[in-house]
């Protein structure tokens, strides 16, 4: 007679007959499942840009944006290497367009966010219109639309793309279509879609161009700039954002794209900041000044020091607080609208 198998030998038993069936046992898993709060793989990670600069300047010299069609290059969260991804949900990348070039039009169902680190006057063109680019301008690509770029001035200029690649991934959604056109065909003069909607006053006739998206496509820096300097000036103080204003969908009120949240903060000189968690991992861009972030997750502690054009990502949960001694203005995005419309956006302020 046979000895009785032990509990874990049954058990295993069971698991290996099932699995050619493709069968698995929840309770096995449940814990990871259901984490009793959020337990994202990814790590925080910084990105110095003088660091990152010389391989995009080695970039412009080894591929033309042309044949790239983007010349960018990915910035990609350490722990989830190979995924084009800098969160679960979030892509960034810093791209590169040298005088005299073209990234070929094209559209796609990702939405993109350019923020403008450095150089000035390459355009973006959208559905017909162009814009300037300058350090610290926000531009949105609504999905679908017909996007391409160019440069006509005279020194490199760099821009970091927020796109919702892992998001659009995860939903098995995505489409895309090159232009028959190198360059789409300009139909209305730069700054009509800022005077039509950037002005707290809107066409009294007519639906959103975008759908969900914003109708403003270039949210220019000296305008978010003025509106942090006056609440600097006359404004209180809040203990964990500093002076942080979140840019809005002029016609909703809401995100400037169904998938991401865009937000611009100014930390004064001696800023010391409370902590805070939040479910939304963001992504930062510096557009000014120098400072810390100090970022803990299960027990563990990192600072990372920032200046001028560095990137860095806190992931979802993570618990950080800024410090600021001289004062900075930090551009960033997350993918809060998504969390809000689910219902499962959490945030905690801890002091
Ligand atoms: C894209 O279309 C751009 O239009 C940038 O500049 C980055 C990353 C993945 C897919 C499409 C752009 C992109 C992208």
């Amino acid at each position: 007679m046979n000895a009785p198998l032990s509990t874990a030998a049954v058990r295993a038993q069971l698991y290996t007959e099932m699995s050619p069936l493709n069968l698995t046992p929840l309770w096995e898993v449940l814990h990871a499942l259901v984490p009793p709060q959020p337990a994202t793989p990814c790590v925080s990670a910084l990105w110095k840009y003088e660091q990152v600069r010389p391989f995009l300047m080695r970039a412009g010299e080894a591929i033309t944006a042309d044949e790239a069609v983007r010349r960018v290059l990915i910035l990609e969260n350490p722990a989830l290497r190979g995924q084009s991804a800098i969160t679960q949900s979030l892509y960034a990348g810093l791209q590169l367009i040298l005088p005299g070039e073209v990234a070929p039009s094209h559209r796609h169902t990702q939405s993109a966010l350019r923020f403008i680190v450095e150089g000035t006057g390459a355009y973006t063109a959208v559905d017909g219109e162009r814009t300037t680019m300058r350090p610290g301008d926000f531009i949105i690509t609504p999905s679908w639309t017909w996007h391409d770029h160019g440069n006509e001035a005279h020194g490199p200029v760099v821009w970091l793309d927020g796109l919702d690649i892992p998001m659009i991934r995860f939903f098995d959604a995505g489409f895309a279509q090159n232009d028959s056109r190198k360059s789409q065909a300009v139909s209305r003069p730069e700054g009509t879609s800022l005077a039509r909607y950037g002005y707290n006053m809107a066409p009294v006739r007519g639906n959103a161009p975008f759908g969900a998206t914003s109708p403003i496509f270039n949210y220019p820096y000296e305008r978010s700039r003025e509106a942090l300097d006056r609440l600097e000036r006359d404004a209180p103080l809040d203990d964990w954002d500093g002076f942080k204003l979140r840019y809005v969908n002029p016609l909703t009120g809401g995100s400037p794209m169904p998938t991401m949240a865009t937000f611009m903060q100014r930390l004064p000189p001696g800023f010391s900041g409370n902590p805070w968690r939040q479910t939304d991992g963001a992504v930062y861009s510096v557009v000014e000044g120098q400072g810390e972030i100090v970022i803990e997750h299960a027990g563990i502690q990192s600072t990372l020091a920032f200046g001028p054009r560095d990137h860095f990502v806190v992931p979802s949960w993570h618990t950080a607080r800024f410090k600021s001694a001289s004062g900075c203005v930090l551009f960033s995005y997350s993918d809060r609208p998504v969390h809000q419309a689910l219902g499962i956006h959490q945030e905690e302020r801890l002091s």
